[in-house]
């Protein structure tokens, strides 16, 4: 019988370095990244591979969750193992301020993904009451969907009607009173989930409130029960996933629904003869506009002297614009300052989150222009153009025209803009993937994709996720752990900056299968694309899935395979990796996975370690309870290892199942 390879049963990490070669300020794999980081170290102008280093070493309690600043008596930390120095001076020993502080970073990654989706609410709720003039529903077959889906009638109604009642029902889920589930996530949750979540009380009935109550919940003399405190922060993860839900859902109806596209990315896509605008953050709801306004204004860029605008993206901004438009993918987070430094991007548009508030001093080396966009964001020295839905094309103009401006003052001795640049096929919905594997099987698409990992021509699939995270050198552990992956034959699909990596290495490309993939997942594509002849542009190693909001798209193939086989999340082969996770975000994604029933790679320690019993839960209790577990490694290669264990368990247990349940003619035996 395959099992986990832990012997000693600790569920501990290999000693593998927390911080890869902590005084080294190389810290960056990239290869267009790293020739723009040796210029700033020439020309000593500081970046986030400095801080870092200055940074090390980093407080111990702080990393090990042992520090308490929950009110201002404090800090208090927890110094040793009994007497009064063991506790805070509340009294709070190290499970309640460990676990305190752990879901309070999940209530932040909550709060986050909900604020995009609420965003992009906002914005289709002003276009039912005929005040954002300049969007469309640009895919009315997914509104369609998702009316039928949460229950909203679509029969003899037009389109905007229908909008308004998914919008009243978005609404609704950040701020219900009344006890009712979240109706996005109940939507789409598997029967098996939506009890295990009923009977262990953390089905959330709304966004904001249950963020607000984990935050009452963890304040100074509220809950000391760790047990109760992290079910508080399962609750707030499943109120993430069901924003991130929201997200994705209401961007394909807005925006499309991705569908296989050609692009490049890496540094190299700047462009030296065009006026370069650099896209960064997260809401497509502003960058979409910036497109299509970029699209228009090719005469004014050719007045001052350029070809045209060019727009790139960067982070989770990027991956929208990617997987919609195929628009350029400059660069991932840890490298930001760096598209700055190649001295040809004329401005960089910003709205929410992941944006160093460092982008700033960089730009002041150069003509850069840094606009912020958003009313809750705004940097020191920077300019803000508030972007509106009413006045959303005119607006995105003036972000343009801002660009246009600062091309005249680029000066062209500082220009350096790196060669790296990759071929690459994003755009891969759930949708788009359905639609691939329905030419092998139109009736059970996603049987193509079961049946395979049932009869060993795959192991199963992964879920790459997560950001860049300097411990260890970027990039370094998203590349590792995907070709151990590939190379062992497992389906991956990539979101937010671990899709950045791949994008900007190459390996989002038909040609990486040759070199990477072994032989079972090789045949398996191969099939998948002579099955597929209108895919002119083939099939790549790795699948872009969308942004960090979009792992709900991930989660979405995770459930139809459940339905497809017939069993709940818990026993479907199919793991979640996020190598260099540094947001509270990729922090509340980890943690509904591991509700939702998925083994769960973390490359980067959360601060869990100041208690057994809060790692043991994390690491170990959660797979009795939910099915998935985290596991915490920092040696991407043994980590994508112990996925692979995971992988395998899952598929000799199903098969095992299956075996029983055919020869005793009864049903599928439903534990894990
Ligand atoms: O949401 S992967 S560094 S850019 S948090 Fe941020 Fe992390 Fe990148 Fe997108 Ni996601
Ligand atoms: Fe210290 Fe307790 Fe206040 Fe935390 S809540 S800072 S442990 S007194």
């Amino acid at each position: 019988m395959p099992r986990y390879r832990d012997l000693t049963h600790s569920a501990r990490p290999s000693d593998a370095p927390r911080v890869v070669e902590p005084k080294n300020p190389m810290r960056t794999t990239d290869p267009g990244a790293a020739e723009m980081l040796k210029l700033a170290q020439e020309q000593k102008i500081e970046t986030v591979f400095d801080r870092v280093v200055a940074q090390q070493p980093q407080c111990q309690f702080g990393y090990k969750g042992v520090c308490c600043r929950i009110c201002i008596a404090g800090p208090c930390r927890v110094k040793a193992d009994d007497g009064p120095a063991s506790k805070g001076i509340c009294g709070a020993t190290a499970y309640t301020i460990v676990s305190r502080n752990l879901v309070r970073l999940i209530a932040g990654g909550a709060a986050s993904h909900s604020e995009h989706s609420r965003h992009v609410l906002h914005t289709a709720h002003a276009m039912t009451e005929g005040h954002a003039p300049d969007y469309k529903i640009k895919s009315p077959e997914k509104l369609r969907k998702l009316a039928e889906k949460l229950g909203i009638s679509a029969l003899d109604r037009g389109d905007m009607e229908i909008l308004s009642d998914v919008v009243e029902l978005g609404y609704a889920d950040f701020g219900r009173y009344q006890e009712r589930p979240l109706a996005f996530l109940d939507s789409f949750l598997t029967e098996g989930r939506r009890r295990k979540f009923n009977h262990t009380n953390i089905m959330p009935k709304a966004i904001d409130g249950t963020v607000t109550e984990l935050i009452a919940q963890t304040a100074m003399g509220v809950d000391a029960d760790p047990v109760n405190i992290i079910f508080g922060g399962l609750k707030a993860s499943l109120a993430d996933l069901a924003g991130e839900y929201i997200g994705t859902t209401l961007s394909d109806v807005l925006f499309g629904v991705p569908e296989p596209i050609v692009s490049e990315s890496n540094l190299g896509v700047i462009n030296p003869k065009m006026v370069n605008i650099a896209v960064h953050g997260h809401n497509p709801v502003l960058s979409e506009m910036v497109v299509a306004a970029a699209r228009m204004m090719t005469d004014e860029a050719k007045k001052v002297g350029a070809e045209g605008v060019n727009i790139v993206g960067i982070c989770c901004t990027g991956n929208e614009l990617l997987m919609r438009q195929g628009v350029y993918l400059a660069t991932s987070s840890a490298s930001q300052e760096m598209a700055i430094m190649t001295g040809a991007l004329d401005a960089m548009v910003v709205d929410i989150q992941c944006i160093y508030p460092a982008v700033q001093q960089v730009a002041e080396c150069f003509h850069t222009k840094i606009v912020t966009t958003e009313s809750i964001m705004k940097i020191p020295g920077s300019q803000f153009l508030a972007f509106n839905a009413s006045t959303a094309l005119e607006d995105a103009k003036k972000l343009v025209k801002i660009a246009i401006e600062s091309y005249k003052n680029r000066d062209p001795k500082k220009v350096s803009i790196p060669s790296e640049r990759h071929k690459l096929v994003a755009g891969f919905s759930i949708e788009a993937l359905t639609d691939i594997f329905s030419k092998v099987n139109p009736e059970r698409p996603i049987s193509v994709l079961t049946d395979a990992i049932l009869n060993g021509q795959i192991k199963g699939v992964a879920l790459m996720a997560g950001c860049n995270n300097l411990k260890r050198p970027q990039d370094e552990g998203h590349v590792a752990v995907l070709k151990e992956l590939v190379k062992n034959d497992v389906f991956v699909i990539a979101t937010g900056c671990s899709a950045g990596a791949y994008a900007k290495f190459g390996l989002m490309s038909p040609l990486a299968v040759d070199a990477y993939a072994g032989p079972g997942l090789k045949s398996f594509l191969k099939m998948l694309e002579d099955a597929n002849p209108q895919l002119t542009t083939g099939l790549p190693l790795v699948f872009h899935v969308g942004a960090c909001v979009d792992n709900s798209r991930g989660m979405d193939l995770a459930i139809a395979m459940a339905n497809e086989l017939g069993v709940d999340v818990p026993k479907v082969p199919f793991v979640a990796s996020a190598p260099e996770a540094m947001h509270e975000k990729a922090v509340a994604i980890g943690t509904w996975c591991v509700t939702m029933g998925l083994p769960t790679h973390v490359g980067s320690m959360p601060p869990v370690e100041g208690s057994d019993l809060i790692y043991g839960i994390t690491t170990q209790i959660a797979h009795d309870v939910f099915g998935g577990s985290f596991i915490f490694e920092m040696d991407p290669v043994i980590g994508a290892r112990k996925l692979l264990d995971a992988l395998e368990y899952r598929t000799w247990k199903l098969g095992i199942h299956k075996q029983a349940a055919e020869k005793f003619n009864t049903s599928l035996a439903q534990g894990w």
